[in-house]
């Protein structure tokens, strides 16, 4: 199992998180996301080391942008 912290930028309440969690859960191999909405971090559970291309994607479709490490 393989745990990534992202930044997010954008979210304001708990339907912002709900939106986020529910993009990237999608993602293939994903089995846990954590949004703590106060700092904006994304921790992600994975199979294998995610594709920061892929998760950028997923948060956009959510409406939010991936901020880079
Ligand atoms: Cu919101």
């Amino acid at each position: 199992m393989v745990n990534t912290t992202y930044q997010v930028q954008g979210m304001t309440c708990g339907h912002c998180v709900s939106a986020v969690t529910a993009e990237v859960s999608g993602i293939t191999g994903v089995h846990d996301v954590q949004v703590d909405l106060a700092t904006g971090r994304v921790t992600i559970d994975s199979d294998q080391p995610l594709d920061t291309a892929v998760v950028r994607a997923a948060v956009d479709e959510a409406g939010y942008t991936l901020v880079e490490a």
